[in-house]
């Protein structure tokens, strides 16, 4: 891997030496070339090995049960058999008689495609310009402007009761996480993890502000109460997450196994800290396009074997991925297709190798990038540097 600070001639050296498309983001002050004009790939697939990923790794500490505490009875979905739109991507049903939602939709409603209700959304909390240095630096849970809100705990919580009142106010949107909520299932409300190996039946809900701390569990997910796609490529668009965290909720210490079906789902203005995911499904987490979004922070977290995208973003956010490390993707990040809203990506200390596709990839002109010891290596042969920030506009792109 090459990264910034080192002399052109021993990236080179390096480059050469590991005989693969590494190449680093770095590139000479006031360029404005996303990538610098980095020197042509190396030879398919062989990746040299990672080093010094830090902060990486979970810790088992802790075997203390607890915290788990159910919202549902454990039985499966009443409406998992439902005929519509299961298995296959793409296969949903009729469309309502508006534009169909603009990301997965659940079985039975639009495919995916367009609709103006977020693309003319302001930005997340910010003015509309390119983000500065001060502009990401974000802190945990809390983002600035929200309100400072105390944690909600599972005592006598109703996940979807709580979902309920984070609909979305405008109508097609709201009627979208309507039927996101309805094809969700049971959940289980949970802020704080077991420690252990475990297989999960149910979805977890995390509520809003509580930080679950899985303690360096484990988790896999029954792949037929989760709906997981165990096919090749596991792209189908219905399957259930892991994870629903509430907003403003943090999700730490935890290893997603295989299989990895949806991921983690964020509300906006999450935190993950420590997230490990051994073999990402249809994607590793996301915000959907019915979802407030805002600011979300990956800290200190790995990703691996995503066929497709690893972080998907459907809604406005301020994104801050720092401490990374993924092997084996798709694209790193991936802002909706199609989409115009403003997306800001910090991407801070990040090493991801294998990537196929992009290391972030979006249609927007708002989408800014701001990238600080970024290195990456494609997998395959030829100059991939112009899907290093792939469609992104190069003035939107700033190194730190
Ligand atoms: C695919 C799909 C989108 C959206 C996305 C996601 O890219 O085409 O509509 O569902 O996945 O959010 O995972
Ligand atoms: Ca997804």
């Amino acid at each position: 891997m090459r990264r910034a600070g080192q002399s052109h001639a021993g990236k080179l050296a390096l480059g050469l030496l590991l005989s693969a498309c590494s190449q680093t983001a770095t590139r000479p002050a006031g360029q404005s070339s996303p990538a610098g004009s980095a020197a042509a790939s190396g030879s398919a697939g062989t990746l040299a090995a990672v080093s010094g990923a830090a902060g990486v790794g979970i810790t088992s500490a802790g075997t203390a049960g607890g915290g788990i505490a159910s919202g549902n009875p454990a039985e499966p979905n009443p409406d998992g058999g439902s005929a519509s739109g299961r298995g296959a991507a793409g296969s949903d049903g009729a469309a309502a008689g508006r534009p169909a939602a603009r990301d997965g939709s659940p079985p039975g409603r639009g495919a995916a495609g367009t609709d103006g209700g977020r693309a003319a959304a302001g930005p997340s909390g910010s003015a509309g310009t390119q983000p500065t240095a001060a502009g990401q630096a974000g802190g945990p849970a809390a983002s600035p402007g929200s309100p400072a809100t105390a944690a909600v705990g599972c005592e006598g919580l109703d996940p979807l009761q709580t979902l309920r009142g984070l609909a979305p106010t405008d109508p097609d949107l709201a009627e979208d996480f309507m039927g996101y909520l309805s094809d969700l299932g049971p959940l289980t409300c949970a802020a704080a993890g077991t420690g252990t190996a475990r297989t999960i039946t149910q979805t977890i809900f995390v509520p809003p502000n509580s930080v679950y701390d899985g303690r360096g569990e484990k988790l896999t997910a029954d792949s037929a109460m989760l709906r997981c796609d165990t096919s090749e490529g596991e792209q189908a668009e219905d399957q259930r997450p892991y994870f629903v965290l509430a907003k403003g909720a943090t999700l730490k210490n935890v290893t997603i196994t295989y299989p990895g079906c949806e991921g983690v789902h964020m509300l906006g203005d999450n935190v993950l800290d420590n997230v490990r995911w051994e073999d990402v499904g249809e994607d590793a987490a996301s915000v959907r396009s019915y979802f407030p979004g805002g600011r979300i922070t990956i800290l200190n977290s790995e990703a691996h074997k995503a066929k497709d995208k690893t972080f998907q973003f459907n809604a406005p956010c301020d994104v801050r991925i720092e401490r990374f490390t993924g092997s084996d993707m798709g694209k790193l990040v991936r802002q909706n297709g199609g989409e115009e809203f403003e997306l800001k990506i910090d991407l801070n200390t990040v090493q991801v190798t294998g990537v196929i596709s992009a290391v972030v990839q979006s249609d927007s002109p708002r989408c800014f990038i701001r990238h600080h010891a970024l290195s990456y290596m494609f997998q395959g042969s030829g100059d991939k540097s112009d899907r290093v920030f792939r469609d992104i506009p190069p003035a939107n792109v700033t190194e730190y």
